[in-house]
């Protein structure tokens, strides 16, 4: 009776640690800062999209795709400064955008952004969309990205 009582207990702790391991934070956590676009004009067929992307996990990850409806197909493109000065804009290498643990990667006019290839939909301010990032290792998050000035 007792040997058995004493049993129940050490089962119980092995399935509380399992349990605590299993609810331990592992691997990335993404989380999508202020998503926005910036309104242009119909007849422009692209549209840049900003957003931050925080990855407060302990491991590396990388965003390597994004699709809504809005879009027909969405390029990450980074800002350089062209020989002479002018400034141009770039796919990034390899289509992926490294994500550090503990770091925030900002996309903003200048720098990093997503370029709206063929724009299915008027960027006008107060529009808003449903933006889909996939990532190398997180799952999918869904966001909702508003048209701006
Ligand atoms: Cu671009």
């Amino acid at each position: 009776m007792f040997r058995s009582a004493r049993l129940v207990v050490l089962v119980l702790l092995f399935a509380l640690g399992l349990a605590a391991c299993t609810a331990a934070p592992k691997g990335p956590k993404i989380e999508v800062q202020d998503p926005w676009a910036r309104s242009s004009p119909m007849a422009a067929a692209m549209g840049a999209i900003y957003m931050k992307l925080a990855n407060k996990g302990s491991e590396a990850d990388a965003l390597v795709g994004a699709s809504t409806e809005a879009c027909k197909m969405i390029e990450f493109h980074e800002t350089y400064q062209k020989e002479g000065g002018a400034m141009g804009m770039r796919p990034v290498e390899g289509g992926r955008i490294p994500l550090p643990p503990g770091e925030t990667v900002e996309l903003k006019p200048g720098g990093l952004h997503m370029m709206c290839m063929h724009k299915q939909i008027p960027f006008e301010p107060g529009t808003k969309f449903q933006l889909t990032l996939t990532f190398e290792k997180h799952e999918p998050i869904t966001v909702e990205v508003e048209v701006r000035k």
